[in-house]
Parts: structure tokens; sequence; C-alpha cells
């Protein structure tokens, strides 16, 4: 730390009292939901403090713990200004893996109202594909008979027991992960868990408990490191643990809370500008498919032509006619856009947004965990246009491009470090195949990805795609798009 830049500090505001538990304290919600509940107190009050758990790296909480969890939010605007405010919602960090049982204790305490979750989509150890629980995922085995968990659904179910035992109503569980239906899709894997470890407590949950869809939003890349040294150097005061996003945010949230706390069972959000809504669906539909789709596609596809940021990808004309061709001929044919909303004009935003040059977020970061994002984000569409009649060529060529990716070596012969929990299967699968008709097959085999049926519909279409990446190159491929 420089010696020049003295510590970010507290201000002499009361803290807050805590009435949430955060599970998965990345930069997302810390400049996403944070910011939010902080906006609601402000505006509103209420004891609504929130109490960050990582599950397993200390790193966040190592950072926030010198400066008492107060951390600053950088949102950077196209025209290079920026909006700088200091965020002091937390109340405390603690990390599970250390100290499951004081995590526990905070969860099962009476004042918490709601867990959130930003536990990214392999973080509810589901199959992709289904929805569904994995039985097999070694952090569910260890939690169905330990009571001190590893995973997200293991914390959840067993801080629902220890409620019920209490005579204490369950907490709302509001997941904000870009997973599909993830309201539904928490609940069902929590629902599971319970019932395999005491089917009683799964009825109570059943119940009792409640499962808030939600749509989320704000482009977060990671900090850097020389992130954190330009802002000292602005502010004069070192934060260590600064996030940085766009100006953008949206939040819609189905209006759906633990009825027994009555009207103290959630923050003001509407003050915050969240929107309370009966049906998150076509919002779902609408970020999940527009901006996440073609994140993903602009990631693999622009990775492998050499892009290192988003920005830096939709400047290369040839992806500025991809992304708007994706949009408008492939995505949007394929949902029903929520009332009011003018999908042209969303996606006109999108772009500006994707163009954003303050916003430096790696391909390579999106590209990360593809097998758990692929299905809500691109499979989806093109299953639906399938069922409709109509091809989707674009996203077709992505999911070739993900192949691509994670068979592990770029078009320059480097190799590419894959993240993804499958990465190594991916990597076998596609080194064991030698044609791209062969490779096509053995990717699109992996049962968690792709059901049986899409499989069948793409093996053709996507062994082309892959024929021509390999001949072509992937800025090639897109450009002979048209
Ligand atoms: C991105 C998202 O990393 C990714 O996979 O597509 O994190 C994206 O930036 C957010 O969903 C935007 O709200």
């Amino acid at each position: 730390m420089p010696a020049e830049h003295p510590r970010l500090r507290r201000s002499a505001t009361p803290r807050t009292a805590a009435g949430i538990v955060h599970l998965g304290l990345g930069a997302f919600f810390r400049a996403f939901g944070c910011v939010y509940v902080e906006d609601a107190v402000r505006l509103s009050g209420g004891a609504w403090g929130i109490i960050g758990v990582s599950l397993q790296n200390p790193d966040t909480r190592d950072r926030l713990a010198p400066q008492d969890w107060v951390y600053t939010a950088v949102s950077q605007a196209a025209d290079g200004s920026e909006t700088i405010r200091r965020v002091e919602i937390l109340s405390e960090v603690l990390v599970a893996r250390e100290d499951p049982e004081a995590v526990l204790a905070r969860m099962a305490d009476p004042a918490i109202r709601i867990v959130t979750l930003t536990v990214t989509e392999k973080g509810y150890c589901h199959d992709p594909a289904t929805g569904r629980l994995n039985p097999d995922h070694p952090d569910i085995v260890h939690d169905l008979t330990d009571p001190l968990p590893l995973s997200a659904p293991g914390f959840l179910v067993r801080a629902l027991a220890r409620r019920r035992d209490a005579g204490l109503p369950p907490f709302t569980v509001l997941t904000c992960d870009n997973l599909p239906e993830n309201g539904r899709l928490v609940r069902g894997v929590v629902l599971d868990l319970a019932r395999r470890i005491d089917p009683a407590l799964a009825d109570w949950i059943e119940a009792e408990a409640r499962f808030p869809a939600t749509m989320v939003d704000r482009i977060t890349p990671a900090t850097k490191p020389e992130d954190i040294a330009r802002l000292a150097w602005k502010t004069g005061v070192h934060d260590q643990a600064p996030v940085l996003c766009e100006p953008f945010r949206q939040w819609v949230v189905e209006d759906d809370f633990v009825p027994a706390y009555g009207t103290d069972a959630c923050p003001d959000l509407a003050a915050a500008g969240v929107e309370l809504v009966p049906d998150v669906t076509p919002y779902e539909h609408m970020k999940l498919r527009m901006l996440n789709g073609t994140h993903s596609s602009l990631a693999y596809l622009g990775y492998l032509a050499g892009h290192e940021t988003i920005s830096d990808t939709v400047a290369d004309p040839v992806f500025v006619r991809f992304v708007k061709r994706l949009w408008r001929t492939e995505i949007m044919p394929s949902f029903s856009a929520p009332e009011g909303v003018d999908l042209g004009d969303y996606a006109d935003a999108l772009f500006g947004r994707y163009a954003n040059p303050a916003i430096r977020h790696r391909t390579w970061q999106i590209a990360m965990d593809g097998s758990q994002k692929l299905p809500q984000r691109i499979l989806g569409t093109i299953a639906d246009n399938l069922a409709a009649g109509r091809e989707s060529p674009g996203l077709v060529l992505a999911v070739a491009a993900w192949m691509r990716y994670v068979g592990g070596v770029d078009e320059r012969g480097q190799p590419i470090e894959v993240k993804d929990p499958l990465a190594s299967r991916l990597r076998a699968l596609s080194d064991a195949a030698s044609t791209p008709a062969d490779k096509a097959r053995a990717l699109l085999s992996v049962r968690e990805v792709f059901s049986e049926g899409l499989a069948a519909q793409l093996a053709g279409p996507v062994a082309q795609a892959l024929a021509t990446l390999s001949r072509a190159g992937a800025r090639k491929a897109v450009e002979d798009l048209g």
C-alpha cells in the first residue's frame, strides 16, 4: 500500500443491523445488490445490513477486513466520466469453508429474513440441461450426511432446518444468478436435497419458504490490480477491494417474500428502483438471451479471433454486423418482450453498453464455465427456433466456437486456460476426435449440456460450423455469415 494514501474507512454513520445473509460475495453482488439495498435503506430505513459470505476463497474477506467491510463502487461511463461511491452496507464477511458453523448461526438468526445468492451457475450443484439437483456432486454427497455443509444448497437446507427446529419462520431465498427460472430452480434443488435428508423438513420448506425469481443486470468485470492503483491516485484513499461496473443497472424481482414477516419481509426495493412484478419470465428471457447469449457468443468467437475484451470485439466491424444480426434475426423472434419494452431499443442500448471502452470485460472471463451457461443463454433460443422452423446459423457458430475453445488450443496454436467444471472431460472428448463431425458428435453427447433431442438436431449444423472454423478461423467465419 503506498504510504501516501490513507486506508479507506467507515463513515461516522451508525452501522445498519443485518437483515440479509448473502452467499457468494463476488464483485457482481457488491456492485449490484449491495448498492440497491443500501439505496433502499437510505431512502426508507430498515434493519437491512448485509452479512457477506464467501463460500471458499478468503481473499475478499481479507481485503475488506482492514477497511471495516467498506469499499468503493466505481461506475464508468462511455465518455470516460466516473461516479465513485462508498458502500457501507456490509456488516461482516465470513468464509464458509473456514467456519461453516458461524455461517449457519447467522443464517438461523431471527433477524435474518432474506438469504441472497450469487454463487454462479455451478454453485447450485445442478444438472444444467435439466435444472435438477445432481445427487452425485461431491459437495452434495458430503452435505447429505454432514451437518456442516460445503455447498450453497447445503447451507440453505441446514440453516432452514435450524430455523424450523427453533420455531422461527424461514427466510426468503433470493437467487441473483443468471439461471433460467432461477427461483424455481433453487427451490427445486433445495427441496430435493432437503427431502433426501428429512422429508418433513422438505414439506415445511415447501409450505413456508419463498423463492422469488429475479432478473439481475449490471456488467461488472473482475477488478484488476491496476484499477486499485489508479483509484488510489484519483481519490487519495487506498481501497484494496473496489468494484468497477457500468452505470446501467436493472433488477426485476418476483414479488413473493415469506408472508410471516408481513411488511418487514424485504427492504423497500421499489424505492431504490427495483421492479417488483408478478412474473419475471419475460424479463429473464430478454436478459439471458439478448445479453448473456450474445455475451457468450462474442466471448468464444471474439477470443478465438484474438480480441481481449467485449469492447474490443464490438469495435471490429465484422462483429458489429454479427451481434446485430444475432439480435434481430435469431434471438428477438424467439420470445415475447416484456410489456412496454421495445426489443429494438433494448438491443441498441445493449450495443452501447458493450461498446463502452471504459469497461475492460475480458472475453476470457465471460468464456468461463460455458458448460453451465450454454443451455439458458444459447441452446434454449436455438431449440425454440428449431421448433418454429427457423435457423440459427450465428448461434450454431457460437456453439461450435465453444467446442473449439474447450479443445484448449487457440488459432495460433497457443494453449487456452479453460475454466469449466467439466474442462478435463471436454478436453479429452475433443482430443479423441479427429474430424469436425466426430468432435461435434463427441461434445454433443455431454448430456449435462445438450439434451438428446437437441444433440441429434444439431449434429449436422455444428459439424459444418466446426469445419468452417478450423478452415477459415473465427473472424472469417463470422464475416462469411453476412
Ligand atoms: C457475463 C455476465 O460473465 C458473464 O458470463 O455474461 O456476468 C454479465 O456481465 C452479467 O450478467 C450482466 O448483467
